[in-house]
């Protein structure tokens, strides 16, 4: 059995396919993972769920900020954009259980004892241990009657930094935000989210999060992340691998085997 993880497919279904028949992908043996953001600005929303659906249990996915931010829109709590290209979805008889389905997903997961998974990445001051525990409390959270409360709360941007935060709601807030949003973190641990350039342009100040000075990982760990197309799959630190490498913004889609450390890749050159 193979384990592979996917970049952010952002609803493009044509290169997820293939993506998964160029590494010999077959969901009787093998699992695929998602980095999260599986749709949103991309063209086929709808049958990128449809044809992730029908793996069954070989798939799953952390979920990324443009999944929590379709859910937003499917409870009403915020308007769709066009540029989101979330219509057809949205007025597909099967609309409901998708959304139902992606409540239900983990915002952090091990993909084994020593690989951590999520959309944007490790948080600067967390162990793994916390941002699984942190993780799991909001994907609690959504999963609760309460869900639509914690969506709607978490567009703002405050507290910056974990230590400024005082109640639940603002560290369920904070979670969503360093898992889902983080690029650049300050020495002082605030995360900047005026930036996505790539690592040539660091606010002054900040540094990405897998080269700030207070990250913790263990010498075996590895974190997995999407969400930072502009790095170009380049962290230039061997614990920590991007996986979006842009395909929606003229780039490729990535899919990384996990046992052998395979990287695949299709799109533009
Ligand atoms: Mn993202």
């Amino acid at each position: 059995m193979a384990t592979f993880i996917v970049g952010d497919v952002q609803a493009c279904l044509s290169p997820l396919k293939q993506l998964l028949q160029l590494a010999g992908f077959t969901p009787e043996h093998d699992q695929l993972w998602a980095v999260g953001d599986l749709i949103g600005r991309g063209p086929d929303a709808l049958a990128t769920l449809q044809f992730l659906d029908g793996l069954g249990a070989s798939f799953n996915t952390v979920l990324g900020n443009h999944d929590l931010h379709f859910l937003a829109v499917y409870a009403g709590i915020k308007k769709p954009k066009p540029a989101d290209k979330f219509d057809q979805l949205l007025d597909s008889p099967d609309c409901a259980k998708y959304a139902d389905w992606l409540r239900h997903r983990p915002m952090a997961t091990l993909l084994n004892e020593q690989c951590m998974l999520s959309h944007a990445g490790l948080y600067p001051g967390w162990s793994i241990s916390d941002a699984l525990y942190w993780g799991n409390q909001v994907a609690s959270e959504l999963q609760s009657d309460n869900w639509k409360t914690l969506l709607d709360s978490m567009y703002g941007s405050e507290p910056q930094a974990w230590y400024d935060c005082q109640s639940r709601s603002q560290k369920l807030v904070f979670t969503i935000n360093a898992l889902t949003r983080m690029r650049f973190v300050s020495d002082k641990g605030y995360l900047d989210f005026q930036s996505k350039t790539g690592l040539d342009q660091s606010p002054p100040g900040t540094f990405p999060w897998f080269s700030h000075p207070q990250l913790k990982l263990h010498p075996h760990a590895k974190v997995l992340f999407g969400h930072w197309a502009a790095i170009e799959g380049k962290t230039g630190h061997s614990q920590c691998l991007a996986l979006d490498t842009g395909y929606i913004w003229g780039g490729q889609l990535s899919l990384y085997e996990l046992q052998c450390g395979k990287f695949y890749r299709v799109g533009h050159q």
